[in-house]
């Protein structure tokens, strides 16, 4: 066992019989939802999972602890807490240092992942690259640890906040396959489609776990992107949306806000200005998202005997 890590035993008795599991962050708790809105996302995601026959497994920092799998009281006080400090892969060391809580991003959320050797991972939306980036740098940690860590994340694409094109091109340079689940589009989280294809499209679960099968028997390290559009009755209308959005961001650049505190700032102005219309569609994607992780690391544990056959690794 590392140091610093803390698996639940469900978890790890889950992983270590070969059952699947599916890895769940916790900024969307955090900085995703307002209270208590996140909480109710967080347990009800993990009830789907369970009801798909997966063990769910929550990752936050908890006191300075790696932890894989929450309890209530813990995910309870993530909820009510409004300033836990999003958790990248460069913050953890310091947070563990600090015995402090910490709310884990994608990046973050994948490389304890992998630490617990859990290989699939469900969100909502994945980070990417900044619009303006060309100036700012501001790509998000998620790309570079997608490229390098093997978990494969189920999300419902990304916000038009970022530049989706960029983001792909990224993508595809730092050798992240993006699959389409039943879509040759990417999805832009609260619509089907961006303007952008995807990689691959496939239809079934077992179709995807050979995928990331091939993948991490071959050898080749890192992640791979499965987008999974939102359901078409919870879809936004794409003008009402990209209005917002563009709000947003202008307002972003009049604040001057930078780093870290960007796409907070941005998911928290879309959720005030959408008027919690987009709240309902954001928890049914991502509850999407978790049936559909929950059903590709079945297949996964199917094909090959143990899930833990093919564990998350880091590079
Ligand atoms: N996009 C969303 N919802 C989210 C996030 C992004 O639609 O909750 C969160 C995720 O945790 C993601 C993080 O990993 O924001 C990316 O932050 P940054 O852009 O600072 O890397
Ligand atoms: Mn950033």
């Amino acid at each position: 066992m590392r140091p610093h890590l803390r698996v639940a035993p469900v978890v790890a008795d889950a992983l270590a019989a070969g059952r699947p599991v599916v890895a769940l962050e916790s900024t969307i708790i955090s900085h995703g939802f307002p209270y208590p809105a996140n909480l109710e996302c967080a347990i009800e995601s993990e009830r789907v999972c369970r009801e798909e026959g997966a063990v769910p497994a929550t990752i936050a920092v908890i006191g300075g602890k790696l932890a894989v799998g929450l309890s209530d009281v813990e995910l309870e006080r993530l909820a009510a807490a409004r300033e836990t400090p999003k958790a990248s892969r460069r913050d953890l060391p310091l947070l563990i240092a600090r015995e402090s809580d910490g709310a884990t991003t994608v990046a973050g959320t994948m490389a304890i992942a992998a630490m617990a050797g859990i290989s699939l991972f469900a969100t909502g939306g994945i980070g990417g690259v900044h619009r303006g980036a060309e100036r700012s740098f501001d790509v998000s940690a998620d790309l570079e640890e997608l490229a390098r860590t093997s978990v494969a994340v189920v999300s419902a694409g990304a916000k038009s906040v970022l530049d989706l094109g960029l983001t792909l091109e990224y993508l595809e340079t730092r050798g992240v396959p993006v699959i389409g689940y039943r879509t040759d589009a990417f999805p832009a989280f609260y619509t089907r489609e961006s303007g952008f294809g995807v990689d691959a499209r496939l239809d079934t679960p077992a179709e995807i776990a050979a995928v990331l099968k091939a993948k991490w028997e071959t050898g080749l390290p890192g992640g791979v992107v499965i987008a999974n559009p939102i359901d078409e009755a919870h879809a936004l209308d794409p003008a009402v949306i990209d209005d917002i959005i563009d709000r947003a961001l202008a307002e972003a650049r009049e604040t001057g806000v930078r780093g870290k505190s960007v796409t907070p700032f941005l998911l928290a102005r879309i959720h005030e200005l959408t008027g919690g219309q987009s709240e309902d569609a954001n928890k049914a994607l991502v509850w999407s998202n978790v049936r559909l992780a929950a059903r590709i690391a079945s297949a996964l544990g199917s094909r090959g005997g143990a899930t833990a056959t093919y564990p998350g690794r880091e590079s």
